[in-house]
């Protein structure tokens, strides 16, 4: 086969003592070729964590330089209660325990919204568990009064877990309801709820929640009136190697499709106080490897984040040598989700100096983004 490659990284790749499997889903890589679900499979299997970090280096290089993607955001969780019960889940309390939780008002989320006031802030993030009172006027009322307050402030806001759930509610299709809260002001929709896309694991994980076709279905509806979405993988519990890469197949199939995803972003299953804490937790290198196969395999998605509030900074930094090319941002220690889970960052919060120094340490130019990764200022 003639490859038109960097004639270095590739004998860095071929001249190392590889299987001739291996050697042949490096050339396909390294010539631009896509690798398919076998390919992906092998990768896990038997790709050593040198390898397929040469070759994630080599597509992240292609796609984004040295370029590190950060933005200035916060989160608002406007309920840990929950009509769900995914067992992976350190956060939420049930109904009937409502008591032990939280379920904010419009008027205390917007009070969260203006302490911002007078902040760069560009992006916030809104999502939480799922309960009855949360529904379509809920949503909308908090979303048109978001934007009468700050019409500049993007909003990145639920799942199709509690969109499936509002929307069957509200006796709505997809395609309705995502009109009505994108009148409302939802500008673009976080990658949550995706969890694992085989059934039998999800049955087992996250039964009762919307299905896995149900996500991919919303998803593409809201691609499809030209707005833009992130992609989940929550990974290193009990699925395989090969329900990865079907996860990831299944998004690089809507990818194909619509382009509209922006970013992908594993998600590291932390084990603490929840109903999978006998499962251990996977290690950084198999953290790692995770990130390189998604650069390697998802070819159409223009961004991998490694989302530092939940692994920890050290390794997200060791990340950006794997594949990924985005740290999301700022945060200002207002999730809960992975605090509660046993992430090493309990009080995720971080400036921008610290971010920049972070993306600098590991030789990498530093750049903030907006959340549709439009250039804010480079560092
Ligand atoms: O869907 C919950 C995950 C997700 C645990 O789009 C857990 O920019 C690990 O989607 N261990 C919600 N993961 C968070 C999310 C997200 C985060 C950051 C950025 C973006 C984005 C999206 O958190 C859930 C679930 O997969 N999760 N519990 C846990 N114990
Ligand atoms: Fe509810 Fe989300 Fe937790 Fe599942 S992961 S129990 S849907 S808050």
């Amino acid at each position: 086969m003639a490859l038109q490659v960097d004639d270095k990284k590739l004998e860095l790749i071929l001249d190392s003592n590889i299987s001739p499997q291996l050697k042949k889903i490096a050339e396909k890589v390294l010539s631009n070729e896509r690798i398919s679900f076998e390919d992906g499979v092998t990768l896990y299997k038997d790709g050593s964590l040198g390898f397929v970090g040469t070759l994630a280096n080599y597509v992240r290089e292609q796609k984004n330089k040295d370029l590190v993607y950060f933005n200035h955001n916060f989160h608002v969780e406007p309920t840990n209660v929950c009509v769900y019960t995914c067992s992976f889940c350190s956060y939420s309390r049930l109904i009937k325990h409502r008591e032990q939780g939280w379920e904010l008002t419009v008027d205390q989320i917007l009070d969260i919204i203006k302490k911002y006031d007078g902040q760069a802030v560009t992006e916030v993030h809104i999502t939480g568990g799922v309960v009855p009172k949360q529904d379509l006027n809920f949503y909308t009322e908090l979303f048109k009064k978001i934007k009468q307050h700050r019409p500049q402030l993007h909003i990145k806001a639920l799942t199709p877990v509690e969109f499936h759930y509002i929307f069957k509610k509200a006796k709505l299709s997809y395609a309705e309801g995502l009109k009505i809260m994108k009148e409302a002001g939802l500008d673009s929709l976080p990658g949550g709820g995706a969890e694992i896309f085989d059934k039998t694991i999800r049955d087992e994980i996250a039964g009762g929640k919307c299905s896995s076709e149900e996500w991919l279905e919303l998803h593409e509806t809201w691609h499809k009136m030209g707005s833009f979405s992130n992609a989940t993988m929550l990974y290193g519990h009990i699925e395989t190697f090969e329900h990865r890469i079907d996860h990831m197949n299944r998004l690089r199939e809507l990818q194909d499709r619509t382009n509209g995803f922006n970013a992908f972003i594993p998600l590291k299953f932390r084990n603490k106080e929840n109903h999978m804490s006998h499962v251990p937790e996977v290690s950084v290198i198999e953290d790692l490897r995770n990130y390189a196969i998604s650069r390697i395999y998802l070819d159409n998605f223009a961004h991998i984040k490694a989302y530092w509030a939940m692994i920890g900074r050290s390794t997200a930094q060791l990340a950006l040598n794997f594949g990924a090319d985005d740290l999301d941002g700022t945060i200002d220690d207002t999730t809960k989700i992975y605090s509660m889970a046993g992430s090493e960052e309990q009080t995720p919060k971080l400036s921008t100096q610290q971010l920049v120094d972070l993306i600098k340490a590991v030789g990498k130019t530093p750049v903030e983004r907006d959340t549709l990764y439009n250039v804010v200022k480079t560092y």
